[in-house]
């Protein structure tokens, strides 16, 4: 009698069980309206790690969703061709070869699926605007993040979740970011100089509590520039208090309603979007996973009624 493996030996084995909200699994070349995939590499973080678990933690958990939210009313996946795509075949401890295998498989995906990212420590971010941009060219970043992520090469490692914006930036992978929930603490008063430097537009907290957070979702929607958006969520933009189970937290972030709000109110197509930085193990109760879980749903949701107004 023979034994069978349930999942292919040759794969890592944080790789798929539980599908994203029981989607069916799609190949590479599966076409649909929107996708989800897991990134799950870790392999850039520079303090704690456990990202890896992040989609397979996600996907046990997003089983608790029904399939309406109660404030948008969109039927998603009765109106709308969604699948899980797996996980991506990455090398444990091998960052470079991750980055590239992150890439190129995203690039044989069709620029027609509406793509959800769940990585993964923030690195990620970084090969998947490799891969956006190839089909889309110069993407508009809009960056949930309590940190600046623009830091120069550190401990001797080229890339890591650190620099990865640095090093989109440089690369001109992008042509306009925002940043919203920045309030973690700088290394030296220089930090802040690449973002100024660049133009990067900063929300950070104390604008954010100044202003109100509603009045910060209009200004941002008010001031998209391209038809190519895509939307970076570290989780540590949210407040530890409501999102534990991170890399690097830091007090004093937006509440999950806010950041919920935010994918409520989308009114603009994106090109896809990610969810990074979300560590099961030092999480409690699994609140951070099932708040990632929402944000990856209602992002679906409002997309899904942008494109049915669309088609109208
Ligand atoms: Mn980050």
């Amino acid at each position: 009698m023979s034994t069978k493996f349930l999942t292919d030996p040759a794969k890592p084995p944080f790789l798929e069980n539980y599908t994203f909200f029981g989607l069916k699994l799609a190949s590479v070349n599966t076409k649909s309206d929107f996708g989800i995939i897991g990134v799950p590499m870790d392999f850039g973080s520079t303090y704690r790690v456990g990202q890896r678990f992040a989609p397979q933690k996600i996907r046990e958990l997003s089983k608790i969703i029904s399939g309406v939210d109660f404030f948008l009313r969109e039927d998603i996946f009765q109106e709308f061709s969604v699948f899980d795509y797996g996980d991506i075949n990455v090398v444990p401890g091998f960052v470079d070869d991750s980055l590239k295998i992150i890439e190129d498989y995203l690039s044989r995906i069709s620029k027609d699926v509406n793509m959800v990212h769940v990585g993964g420590d923030h690195l990620v971010t970084l090969p998947i605007l490799r891969s956006l941009y190839k089909k889309f060219g110069k993407i508009e970043l809009i960056d949930f993040d309590a940190h600046t992520d623009t830091w120069d090469d550190i401990y001797k490692s080229e890339f890591s979740h650190a620099n990865w914006l640095r090093k989109a930036i440089i690369e001109g992978l992008v042509s306009k970011v925002t940043q919203v929930s920045i309030r973690g603490s700088l290394y030296s008063k220089q930090d802040t100089d690449f973002q100024e430097k660049y133009g990067v537009n900063v929300y950070d907290m104390k604008k954010i509590r100044d202003i109100g957070f509603e009045n910060v979702i209009k200004e941002i929607q008010r001031n998209i520039e391209t038809e190519s958006v895509y939307i970076t969520v570290d989780i540590d933009a949210v407040d530890p208090a409501y999102a534990p189970g991170t890399g690097v937290p830091e007090p004093g972030g937006l509440t999950s309603w806010e950041i919920m709000s935010f994918f409520r109110s989308i009114d603009f197509n994106a090109v896809g979007m990610d969810l990074v930085e979300i560590i099961p193990s030092y999480d409690h109760s699994d609140i951070t996973s099932i708040l990632g879980a929402n944000i990856i749903f209602l992002y679906l949701s409002s997309q899904a009624k942008l494109l049915k107004y669309r088609n109208l």
